[in-house]
């Protein structure tokens, strides 16, 4: 038995003494999905520049490509989200969905981009110009249609509607727009269709933002209708937020629809997860795991990236970033429960931190190298990513043929 299957062996004993269930801890692991961001591997940059990758996907096709290969070699990864104008600038095209399935993965949530054109400088759906608000919304209906013949279940959207001066424009006018244009899109999805609805406190704009908290997207989720949920970007909150309260209360209101990981030490800096504060972005696993425990089921929530790398090789970035958010995930489910809620009933406020923080502490890579190879991969994703000198390989094919990018990036 080699080292990390021993390790793997006594974690999953532990879970088996504490009177856990080993075998519904590993299938948990199996189970768990986390989608990738197509946007995550073109070449990006900051306000400031853009720094070229050899290896940086030139279009749609590659994206997919480099996004199997993450799912190639992390096993959790089958789905893509994909961001309407960068992706499909030219219409939604069948052959992509052919293209995505001999590759292995799915096309995953619908973005579309209501924030980029020159009309949206002052909004989309809360423009002051009814014509740019009907623009606003065709593109979003359309991008419902797109997620129709593309078989995704997530329509997610954000917006840069706010504004940047007092006085600038009407908060509450703006409210009922924003309220109107998302209770139609509601409408025309199907009954499986879920639409996340995204906040974030500012950028672009820096005085007021039409969704800037959980506390909004909520509100607008609700009006729109029930399968209208929330999405947490986790860099979206101001310094010491408490974005574990806020997912658990979006958990128990039935409300948390999804998830764009990401690390962020000032702002939205994108960082990779769990980069800065991996206690953070455990103790949210850790209200997660805590729900599905008391429900005895998985909760039904969208997990995805919302990461651009101009540092970082970019699959391998991915790679890190879904190894993580494994590893941090096997941590929560080896809190012991049971003990936590005695602990709990006799106010051992010790005990209990101590049960949260020790499994944190816990290392779970051999345990996540193992449930790998139960899924018939290797049990190390990035040094099995780094020998297939995959990125080596295309960097020479994609070098020298950037030029300007078929299709937009974010920049
Ligand atoms: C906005 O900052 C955001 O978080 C939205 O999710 C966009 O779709 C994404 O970033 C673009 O990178
Ligand atoms: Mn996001």
């Amino acid at each position: 038995m080699s080292e990390h299957s021993e390790q793997a062996r006594r974690l999953l004993d532990g879970i088996s003494k504490a009177g856990g269930d080993p075998d519904a801890v590993a299938k948990r692991l199996e189970t768990l999905t986390i989608e990738t961001p197509s946007w995550g591997y073109g070449d990006t940059g900051t306000r400031f520049g853009k720094f070229h990758q050899p290896s940086a996907a030139r279009t749609l096709t590659e994206k997919l490509e480099d996004a199997a290969q993450v799912h190639k070699y992390t096993g959790i990864c089958p789905t893509v989200a994909v961001h309407v104008l960068w992706d499909f600038p030219k219409g939604f095209d069948q052959g992509v969905l052919d293209t995505a399935g001999k590759l292995g993965v799915g096309i995953g949530a619908i973005n579309p981009n209501v924030f980029q054109e020159q009309c949206y400088k002052y909004g989309s759906l809360c423009n002051e110009d009814a014509a740019v608000r009907e623009r606003a919304l065709k593109h979003i209906l359309d991008c419902v249609e797109i997620a129709k013949q593309a078989k995704s279940r997530y329509i997610s959207l954000w917006f840069g509607d706010g504004s940047n001066y007092p006085g600038q424009s009407n908060i509450s006018q703006r409210k009922r727009w924003m309220t109107e244009g998302l209770r139609t899109t509601h409408d025309k999805m199907t009954d499986d269709q879920v639409l996340l609805v995204e906040y974030k406190p500012f950028e672009p704009a820096f005085y007021h933002t039409d969704i800037a908290d959980w506390g909004m997207a909520y509100i607008y989720a609700e009006a729109a209708g029930e399968r209208a949920k929330v999405l947490v970007d986790t860099g979206h909150h101001y310094q010491a937020q408490n974005v574990e309260q806020i997912v658990a209360w979006l958990i128990d209101e039935e409300m948390l629809g999804g998830f764009h990981f990401n690390d962020r030490r000032y702002a939205d800096d994108d960082l990779t997860m769990a980069s800065i504060d991996p206690y953070q972005a455990y103790r949210i696993f850790f209200e997660i795991v805590t729900a599905e425990h008391e429900r005895g089921e998985a909760l039904d929530i969208a997990y995805m990236v919302d990461q651009s790398h101009n540092l970082k090789g970019k699959i391998e970035a991915m790679i890190q970033t879904v190894s993580i958010a494994h590893e941090l995930f096997a941590k929560a489910l080896l809190v012991d429960q049971k003990a936590l809620a005695d602990a709990r009933a006799k106010q051992d406020l010790v005990k209990a931190e101590e049960l949260v923080r020790g499994a944190f502490f816990t290392d779970t890579r051999p345990l996540i190298g193992y449930v790998r190879e139960q899924m018939g991969i290797e049990a190390d994703a990035l040094a099995s990513f780094r020998a297939s000198g995959y990125e080596a390989r295309v960097g020479k094919e994609r070098e020298g043929k950037h030029g300007a990018p078929a299709d937009a990036s974010y920049a």
